[in-house]
């Protein structure tokens, strides 16, 4: 045979790439709404953090009156760093903060109003609570958001609409403007019965928030980039699709609960569901109160995140301006149970296979992409086929595999589509559901042993589109008591 030079092979080579790469499918077409980059990011945090702090804390109340004295406020041991190792031990990658909650005091010196931490004797009224808190999380790495409170029951204009509209975008433009990238901005819909009968220009405050900040995520009770789950204990709707017809939704309006908590499956725009919930009984600090279980925290995350949502597990400071160690404890072992149950798939390893795969085995879409932990690559069911029925199924690596928790996961990038699933083990059925979205989890009443589970999509908007599959142990399904 001839010697070749190596430019030769160098060409060879790269005529075979160019061949495979022919050979590689298209990504299918979007099944519009889909999420802006930010909602993406937004939904892979799966856990963020909440800190309701202020004067509140001082006078062990929930809801302050607005006539408290700002002298109350002295939070002497305050360290903002340390509630950071709150948030790292819940492995949370954005904190929230109660810039200004009910009551109009402001944790920033604003300089719109007297009642903030400039007329508290902490620090000798030179402390700034949001930027401490801003400093140290971005020193962590940790992302920032802030609560402002729409109901101000301080504020002497509130009641008088432009007035007060103008004061609150005052305000808004000053946290949006003083303390660099911020990741979400919270517009709570709560008021009081006795609260002064006054609109709201939301209009005027959200097109202010995207001019200022644009890759910001708006949350409130209708989005635009967020919505309210419609309570407060940490759970969402069964099914709970990110999508609904924003037109729908109105701020603080108590009739549209049920479908934030569900959504809408044929909703035109994207704008998923944030499950707020504190780790004790109030959302700020009270002496007797304690944290909840680790159980609970993970019923309430299997509630959540398990449901295609982002929880936002709130952490009340003290009044000496610390997160309780206790707190904290629970917070590194609510983590140490979900690593304990997630970090072991035991699909790993599995043979894949399915209904179809675009573009064939090579067309870059077959269906052992679920297993790679690449949530880039996915398994596309062959648009070609004609069959309104798709599965996946693994062949496990154990022929005897005991688990209690399946893990699901859709390519929300290019939308929501699966509208009813079944879960098989070998030819079992061990559970169904409806929507999928970035994560479902489906946690099994006993365990079940199997050398093979399918999926089985009966129902989806477009071919199905999964990102992962996993299978994994729980080990408080057998024994209850084990994360007490
Ligand atoms: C509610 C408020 O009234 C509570 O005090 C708390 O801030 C919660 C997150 O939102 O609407």
């Amino acid at each position: 045979m001839a010697r070749r030079s190596a430019w030769f092979w160098i060409m060879a080579l790269l005529h075979l790439r160019h061949l495979s790469l022919c050979n590689s499918a298209t990504p299918p077409l979007p099944v519009l709404p889909i999420p802006s980059a930010s909602q993406l990011q937004w939904q892979r945090r799966e856990v963020i953090m909440f800190f309701h702090f202020g004067v509140n804390t001082f006078t062990d109340t929930e809801w302050g009156t607005g006539d408290e004295s700002p002298w109350l406020f002295d939070p002497d041991g305050l360290n903002a760093d340390q509630w950071m190792d709150a948030a790292e031990a819940a492995g949370a990658s954005l904190v929230i903060l109660t810039a200004k909650h009910h009551d109009g005091f402001c944790l920033w010196p604003s300089q719109y109003t007297d009642h903030s931490v400039a007329k508290s004797p902490w620090k000798d009224g030179k402390g700034d609570v949001v930027g401490e808190f801003v400093d140290a999380a971005r020193s962590r790495g940790i992302d920032v958001g802030l609560y402002l409170s729409p109901w101000d029951r301080h504020e002497k204009t509130y009641g008088r609409e432009t007035e007060y509209n103008e004061f609150y975008l005052a305000q808004l433009h000053e946290l949006l403007t003083k303390y660099g990238s911020m990741s979400e901005i919270w517009f709570d819909g709560a008021k009081g019965a006795d609260a002064a009968k006054m609109n709201y220009y939301f209009r005027d405050w959200f097109e202010t928030v995207k001019q200022l900040q644009s890759s910001i995520n708006i949350f409130s009770d209708a989005g635009p980039d967020v919505r309210w789950v419609g309570d407060e204990t940490g759970g969402a709707g069964d099914p709970c699709w990110s999508t609904v017809n924003r037109t729908k939704l109105r701020i603080g309006d108590a009739s549209l609960i049920s479908y934030l908590k569900t959504g809408d499956p044929h909703g035109t725009d994207w704008v998923p569901a944030e499950c707020d919930v504190s780790i004790r009984p109030g959302w700020f600090w009270h002496k007797n109160e304690t944290a909840k279980s680790v159980s609970q925290l993970l019923e309430i995350y299997y509630n959540s995140v398990g449901r295609n949502c982002v929880l936002l597990l709130n952490v009340p400071p003290n009044p000496t301006g610390l997160v309780s160690g206790d707190d904290t404890q629970r917070l590194k072992d609510f983590r140490a149970a979900i690593a304990r149950i997630f970090s072991n798939d035991l699909a790993t390893g599995s043979a894949a296979t399915a209904s179809s795969e675009r573009g064939g085995p090579d067309g870059g879409f077959a269906a052992a992409n679920v297993l790679d932990s690449d949530d880039q690559t996915f398994w596309a069911a062959d648009g070609s086929d004609q069959e309104d029925e798709h599965w996946i199924e693994l062949a496990l690596p154990e022929a005897n595999t005991s688990f209690n928790v399946v893990r699901i996961q859709e390519v929300i990038a290019l939308g929501q589509r699966i509208m009813e699933h079944e879960v098989y083990a070998d030819e079992e059925l061990v559970a169904k559901g409806t929507t999928v979205g970035y994560k479902r989890l489906h946690r099994l009443t006993t365990s079940v042993t199997a050398a093979r589970v399918k999926i089985r999509i009966t129902k989806s908007r477009g071919t199905p589109l999964l990102s992962a599959m996993g299978l994994h142990y729980d080990p408080s399904v057998d024994s209850p008591g084990e994360f007490n």
